[in-house]
C-alpha cells in the first residue's frame, strides 16, 4: 500500500478502481490518496509483469527540454509490462532455442541485457512470444511493422513507457521533483561505478516497476521525432510514421540524473550507426496487450 499525492486530473479518471481512499476530495491542494499498486502476474516463462491500468495522463513536461513540449493529454489502454528490465538470464533461457546470443559485453544472469540493437530487441520479443505460445507482433523481415492486435510481446510505445514510469505522478520523477533522491530509485552516473547493476535492487515506482529511472535506457517501439508532441493523437499514440531513429527512455548508468526524468526523450539510431548514447547503456523491457 502506497501513499502519495494525486493530482486533480485523476480524481475522475479510469484509474479509479485503483484508488482506495480519497483523502480531502478533489481540489488543488493535491490531497493524499491511498493507492493499491496494480497486480502482478507471472508469465509462462516465469517473468513477472505488472498489469498497468488504462487511463489518461499528461505526457511531456513544461519544465523539460523542447522535445518534451507541449504537454498533452494521452489515453493509454491497459497493458502488461515487465516488472524489470530484460535480464541476461531470461535472454539466454529463451534465446538459446533460437540461437540468439547474449549481446551484453559483461555477462551475468541478473544484469540487464545491454548492447542490444532495436531490431534484436524486437526479435527477442518475437522469440519470447513463440516461447509462450503467443502470436509474435513483429514482421521478421521488416520489424518496423508491428501488429498491435497480436497477443505476443513487443516494445512499449513511448506513451505506454512514460505512463507506466509516471505511475500516476506528474512530477519530474516518479518519486517527486527532488533529484537528490534519485539514488534511492535508480542507477545513474553518480552512483553506478561505471557499470550496470542487477535489476530490481533500487526502490520500485508507485506501480511496482523497477529501474524505470536509469540502469539501462530502454528501447521503445516508436520512431523518434522531436516535434511529435505537436501532432500526437490523444488515444494510444504510436509515434510518427517515418524517421530514422527510435525512442530510448529512462536514462542509463552513464547518464546524468536529468536524463532519468520520467518525460526525458532520446532518439537513437536503431543499429547504433551513430550512437550518441553508448550501446552498453541500452537495453529494453517487454509489454503485451492485456486480454
Ligand atoms: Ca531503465
Amino acid at each position: 500500500m502506497l501513499r502519495y499525492s494525486y493530482p486533480c486530473l485523476f480524481c475522475v479518471s479510469s484509474v479509479a478502481p485503483f484508488l482506495f481512499l480519497l483523502g480531502a476530495g478533489c481540489n488543488n491542494s493535491k490531497p493524499d490518496v491511498t493507492v493499491e499498486p496494480p497486480k502482478t502476474i507471472s508469465t509462462k516463462s516465469g517473468i513477472d509483469m505488472v498489469v498497468i491500468p488504462a487511463g489518461h495522463f499528461d505526457m511531456g513536461s513544461s519544465r523539460g527540454r523542447a522535445d518534451e513540449k507541449p504537454v498533452h493529454k494521452v489515453w493509454v489502454d491497459s497493458f502488461l509490462m515487465d516488472k524489470t528490465e530484460m535480464t541476461q538470464a531470461v535472454w539466454e533461457k529463451i534465446g538459446k532455442d533460437e540461437a540468439m546470443s547474449n549481446p551484453s559485453p559483461i555477462q551475468a544472469a541478473e544484469l540487464p541485457v545491454n548492447n542490444v540493437s532495436w531490431r534484436a530487441a524486437a526479435m527477442f520479443c518475437n522469440a519470447r512470444s513463440r516461447y509462450e505460445g503467443l502470436k509474435p507482433c513483429y514482421d521478421e523481415e521488416d520489424a518496423a511493422k508491428c501488429d498491435f492486435d497480436a497477443d505476443g510481446y513487443r516494445l512499449p510505445t513511448e506513451a505506454e513507457w512514460e505512463y507506466a514510469c509516471r505511475a500516476g505522478t506528474t512530477t519530474d520523477y516518479s518519486f517527486g521533483n527532488d533529484a537528490r533522491k534519485l539514488g534511492d530509485f535508480g542507477w545513474f552516473v553518480d552512483n553506478t561505478g561505471k557499470k550496470t547493476h542487477p535489476v530490481g535492487q533500487k526502490k520500485a515506482n508507485p506501480w511496482g516497476l523497477f529501474d524505470m529511472h536509469g540502469n539501462v535506457a530502454e528501447w521503445c517501439n516508436d520512431i523518434f521525432d522531436k516535434d511529435f508532441y505537436k501532432d500526437s493523437t490523444e488515444e494510444n499514440p504510436r509515434g510518427p510514421a517515418k524517421g530514422g531513429q527510435k525512442v530510448l527512455r529512462g536514462g542509463a548508468w552513464k547518464s546524468p540524473g536529468d536524463a532519468a526524468r520520467s518525460s526525458y526523450r532520446l532518439g537513437e539510431e536503431p543499429g547504433f550507426a551513430d550512437a550518441c548514447l553508448a550501446p552498453d547503456a541500452i537495453g529494453f523491457r517487454c509489454v503485451r496487450k492485456n486480454n
